[in-house]
This record gives C-alpha cells, structure tokens and sequence, in this order.
C-alpha cells in the first residue's frame, strides 16, 4: 500500500488533537493509502522537538516551508491560528501537496477567495484540500443529516443552533491569540459560530442568503499575560448573535459565546420540520433526539437515539455497540474521511469552495452588525 506522508503545521490544542488522530486512523479504519507522521513544523526549535517527540512524529523542524519541498511529504495539515492559514495553505497547494485547512478557513473573505482559487488549481491537478469542520464528523450529527435528506423532517422550517462556552468569564483570563483580531479574525463569531454555520448548511443541504446580527465585546481590555499588570485591548467580539434566511425558505437563528457560565463546549442545534424535530448537544454527543411528527398523536414524543450501533456512521470501525465515543474520535472521522477521498481520487467535503461560502456568512453578520443590525444579503460567488 502507498504510503501518504504527512507535515502537521502548529501542536498547540489543534496540533495535539490531530496528531493524535493521525496515530489511530490508519489502525481503526481500512483506507487506501498509509498515512505516515513525517514531520510536526513549529516556530520554536525546542518546543516543536519536544512536541514531536511526545505526539509520535518522526521529525521535526522550525520551517514549515521545508516541508514542501520533500517528496516524502503528501499532505500538508494546517494547524495555526488563522492568520497563517492562506500562505500556507496556497504554498503547499503550490507545490503540490494536499492540504486540510483548521477552520475558519481564513481571516478574511479576500483571504478565503484566493485560497478557493488556488485549490480548484489545484484540484484540476488532483490535488485534494478540506476545511477540518470536524463536528460535521460526530455520528448522531451525520445521522441528523441523512434523517433530513431522507424527507423524515418534511419540509424544514426552522434551525436553532447555539454554541456556548465560558472560558472567558474570568476577566483577568489573559489577552491570548484569540482575542486579537489581527490574529484570528474575529472571537466568538469564528471561533464556534463558524461551526455552527458549517453545520446547519451540511444539515439541511442549503445555503443562508442573509443574516441580521449582533456582536459584542463584554471585557475590553486584559492583561497581556500571567504576573503582569500590562493590559492590552481585546478586538474581537465574545459574543455573537445572528438571525438567518436559507435558500430554501427555513429561518435560522444562531448564537455563538464564550461566556454562557456553566456551558462548557455546548454546541447545540435543533431541527423543526413539518413532519418532525432533531435535537442535538454536544455535551450528550453521542445522543440525537428525533421527534416523528407523523406517529399517533397519543404516544408521539422525542425519543433518544443512542448513536452508538454498528449501523450508525463510522461507528463499525470501533468497539462493540453501545461503547461511546468522544470529542477526538471525530477528528479520526474527518481523516478517514480526507485520506480516504485522497487515495480514491474523489473530492473531500467541505472544500475550500464550502470554506469560503462560511466565511461570507462570518463577513455578512458582522457587516450587518456595524450597520446597527441592519438585514444583509451574504456576498455572492462560489
Ligand atoms: C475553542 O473555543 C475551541 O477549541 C474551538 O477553537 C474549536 O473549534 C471548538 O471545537 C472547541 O472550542
């Protein structure tokens, strides 16, 4: 079997969480090539040498850009924040690499569209490139998905999706890159609303046309670090609410915050049909409830699929029924899924092309929430 070499990019929380993924996936699940941890990339010649060392990477090197010009290195994984992610997105789809991007896709929409550009060159070449929306990989989410592309819900009228977290109510919690705007684009909105956006677009299969939102900075300022009394501004948002139209006629509504006390990673999201309901938190995430709105009236309910059978997506590669599976299994999912597509020679979802489309709904609310909440179309193009 070929071997498919890899080059991660950053080991910080997402660095960690892929490389752990990349150890399992070619032991849980059949695929057509053989990935191989060649390379971990860092800035800090220490810190990377060790990570790699701990993560279980062959190598290591503070030059991501040595990476590309290796011909044991086929897939680039890009693991920084968001500022670096179009130069080395475009650099290794340059040179040929394949490449899975962390999400957001970008900082920007300009950003998002050259890097939509440079991977449909590429994919002309046959070279494949992914966005890691890695929760559209949970099985009772993927589940949700068929159950509405199976018309179970009929006619989809509404979409309730939160994301709620709390790691910022402590306002002396320092001024990390995720604070600064210049780094990651934008706080609450990209961070967690962005998935919540990939989500509700791969569950109903249709685009939002226009949004009305709200953003807000509750701690203006932070210290720039532990011990000191130095403060810096915060330029991102923590909280962001928005409402939405889609495509096809159902109505959305979407909030994204860092400081719901008690909520830790509560990504939740709710499905009303015409003929039934999907509810899902990803506290329970191995739980979907489903409504059936067409059973007698007298016993019809929500009842609680226990996604965890051999019959449910992605679940026959693991342990026998019932065995539950957690927040880094979905990230295996997504590999499985991405090698997969690569040995196969189809086109992984979602692409650069769904990246961008994402990031125009980012861009869309918060243009509508500097114009006092005013309605906004999402941008046009691919
Ligand atoms: C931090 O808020 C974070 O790690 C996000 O960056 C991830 O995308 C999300 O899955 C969990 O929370």
């Amino acid at each position: 079997m070929n071997a498919l070499g890899v080059a991660l990019v950053g080991h910080a929380f997402m660095g960690v969480v892929h490389s752990q993924a990349w150890r399992t996936v070619g032991r849980v699940f059949d695929l057509p090539v053989r990935p191989e941890m060649v390379v971990l990339c860092g800035r800090r010649k220490d810190a990377v040498h060790h990570a790699a060392a701990r993560l279980g990477w062959r190598e290591d090197s503070d030059d991501w850009k040595s990476a590309l010009v290796r011909d044991d290195v086929h897939v680039v994984d890009i693991c920084t924040p968001g500022d670096s992610h179009a130069e080395i997105a475009m650099s290794a789809l340059e040179a040929g690499k394949h490449v899975l991007c962390e999400k957001p896709l970008a900082n920007s929409v300009a950003e998002a569209v050259a890097m939509a550009d440079a991977a449909e060159r590429a994919r002309q070449r046959g070279i494949r490139s992914m966005v890691g929306f890695n929760y559209r990989r949970v099985p009772a989410l993927s589940l949700a998905r068929t159950l509405v592309a199976q018309g179970r819900l009929g006619r989809i009228r509404h979409v309730r999706a939160q994301y709620l977290q709390d790691w910022l109510l402590d306002p002396q919690a320092p001024l990390t890159w995720r604070l600064q705007a210049e780094r990651a684009g934008s706080g609450a909105l990209g961070d967690l609303g962005a998935h919540l956006v990939d989500l509700a677009q791969f569950l109903l299969d249709d685009e939002i046309t226009s949004v009305c939102g709200l953003v807000d900075t509750f701690v203006a300022e932070r210290p720039l670090g532990a011990g000191t009394d130095r403060t810096g501004p915060v330029t991102v948002d923590d909280a962001t609410m928005f409402t939405a139209r889609f495509g096809g006629g159902a109505l959305g509504t979407f909030e994204a915050t860092r400081y719901a006390a008690g909520r830790k990673n509560g990504l939740r999201v709710e499905v009303n049909g015409s003929a039934g309901s999907l509810a899902f938190d990803f506290e329970s995430m191995n739980e979907l409830s489903f409504y059936d709105a067409t059973e007698d009236a007298a016993t019809a309910g929500f009842r609680r699929i226990l996604a965890t059978e051999a019959d449910h997506p992605y679940l026959r590669a693991w342990y026998p029924p019932g065995h539950v599976l957690g927040y880094e299994h979905t990230f295996t999912h997504q590999l499985r899924d991405f090698v997969t597509a690569i040995g196969e020679r189809t086109s992984p979802s979602p692409d650069f092309a769904a990246g961008l489309r994402v990031q125009r709904v980012l861009d869309a609310v918060q243009r509508s929430a500097a114009d006092h909440s005013r309605w906004t179309p999402v941008g046009g193009g691919r």
